[in-house]
This record gives C-alpha cells, structure tokens and sequence, in this order.
C-alpha cells in the first residue's frame, strides 16, 4: 500500500524551502504527501528582508482533530520549520495523536545555520527543539543545530571523534537514528554521517563541496533522505541518495547562475533521485 507522510513545516512561497520542497520530493518518490502548514511567509526568512509572516499556531489543533475524525493513518511524520515556540508543544500532542506502532517520525530541527539561529528564534526555541526531537526516531541537524540542540558551543573544526561524539550524543536524547549535514573531512569534500543506534553502525558519504551557501538545502536533503529511508533504503544508502541529488540540485543552480536565495534547482535532480531510490 502506497505510504503516507504528514509533513509539518511551513509554505514559504517563493524563495524554495521547506514545504515547497519536502512535497514535490516525497510526492515524486512516490508517497503520498499530507501536509500541516506552520506558517504562511511570501518569502522565507533568509536574505530577504519585508517578508509577510501569517502564524498558523491555532490551527494546529482543529486540523489535527478533523483528521481523527476521519481516522486518518500516517506511516511518517515529519517536521521542519515551526512558526512559533507555542508550536512545539502543539506538534508534540498531534504526533501522540497520530503515532503507531512502526510510524517514522522524522524531525528537521530547521532553525539554524553556520553557528546562528535563523531570524525570530533564540535559545529557548533550541531548547523546545530539543525536546520535541527526543522523541522522534530520526533526527536531521546540520553542525549548527545540533550543537545548539546539545547547549555547546559551535565549532567548524569536525574531526571524525567529533562528529561520532555528536552523533552519539543526539540519539543519547532519544531518537535511534542521528543524521549530520555538513560533514568534512578534507578540502573540497562535503558530505554526511549517520549513527543507527539500534545496530551501532556510522556510516559517511562525501562528495564534491562546492563553494557558496545554496539556501532551503537542508529541507532537500531531508526530504530526499526520508524518501530514501520510506522506500527501504538502509540509513547508509539514504545519506548517499540525499548528498548526491543536494550536490546534483546545487550545480545545476550553480550552473544557471540564479540567485542562491530562490533556492537550488532540486526540479530537474529528481530523475536521478527516483533512480537511486527505487534501484
Ligand atoms: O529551510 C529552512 C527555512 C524554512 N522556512 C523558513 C525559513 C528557513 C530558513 O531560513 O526562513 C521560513
């Protein structure tokens, strides 16, 4: 039976991130896609500036008790941006509401990068970020956010004993797989790790590094993982799918020469996506 992923993040419409993104990825991998909006923006929060903000906080709720009503069945959720701090607490009660036996719950905690918080959040949202990823199964931070997730302080410098401390560290918190973005190792490479707990392997995958700050690539990358990870890819197999079609998506912006803040051209990587996630 065709899965079903509820993905909770915000619709920043123009400027590619977060829903605009996880929908059209996990659509195409062949998931049907049901999606709570945190938030309405008319572009998203990074290099622009004048932006709308509509908070979708008090709809989380009926939203998610209509669904019950319907006995709606989700086999993942996964959340990204949230609109508010409130937010959090909501999203914790609509995840008991839905969870199962056997659901995937993914968590994104999108709300830093290069060691500073993204616009409106400050370390008491990193707090409730925290708490709300303890209790997913998967958890998908950049070097960033986990470092403000775990209360230390960020450093660039990752060797390996640091990066399978940190990895050790987030599914210390609770969930039994930690993925990081943003690993290097070596000039000119850039890549991932992730820690299953469960079978205690680390796996890394690197490929190209290619300069610049591409934005709304930490949304591709987790929605290409969890396509990967929902259609039977192992956590190795899913990071390796998730770096190639971010690096593939980035050198085809880089390619076009567009502006980084509308985002990669994620569009026409998705063959080659649904290749490595189907093969
Ligand atoms: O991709 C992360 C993201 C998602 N949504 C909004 C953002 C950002 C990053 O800045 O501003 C609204």
């Amino acid at each position: 039976m065709q899965k079903r992923v509820l993905a909770i993040h915000d619709i920043s419409c123009v400027g590619k991130c977060s829903l605009t993104v996880a929908l059209p990825i996990l659509s195409a991998a062949g998931l049907e896609t049901s999606v709570l909006p945190t938030a309405v923006l008319s572009t998203h929060t990074g290099g622009f500036t004048g932006y709308t903000f509509r908070d979708l906080t008090d709809d989380i709720l009926p939203i998610a008790e209509h669904w019950k009503s319907l006995d709606l069945r989700v086999d993942a959720i996964y959340t990204g941006y949230l609109g508010s701090a409130r937010q959090i607490g909501l999203v914790e009660q609509l995840i008991g509401m839905f969870r199962r036996p056997g659901t995937v719950v993914l968590n994104d905690p999108a709300m830093a990068d290069n060691g500073v918080m993204y616009t409106g959040f400050d370390a008491a949202f990193a707090k409730g970020m925290a708490g709300l990823c303890a209790r997913g199964d998967i958890v998908i931070p950049n070097l960033t956010e986990a470092a403000f997730m775990l209360g230390r302080p960020y450093t660039e410098a990752c060797g390996r004993a640091y990066i399978e401390e940190l990895l050790r560290a987030l599914t210390a918190m609770g969930p039994r797989i930690a993925v990081l973005t943003g690993v290097s190792f070596e000039p000119g490479k850039l890549g991932a790790a992730v820690y299953d707990a469960a079978s205690g392997k680390t796996d890394y995958y690197f490929d190209e590094r290619v300069e610049g700050y591409y934005h709304g690539t930490g949304d591709v990358f987790a929605s290409a993982f969890l396509a990967a990870y929902l259609n039977g890819k192992t956590p190795g197999e899913s990071i390796r799918a998730a770096v190639r079609f971010t690096l593939e998506s980035i050198r085809r912006t880089r390619a076009a020469g567009t502006e980084n803040r509308y985002g990669v051209d994620f569009e026409n990587a998705l063959p080659s996506l649904i290749k490595d996630v189907k093969g």
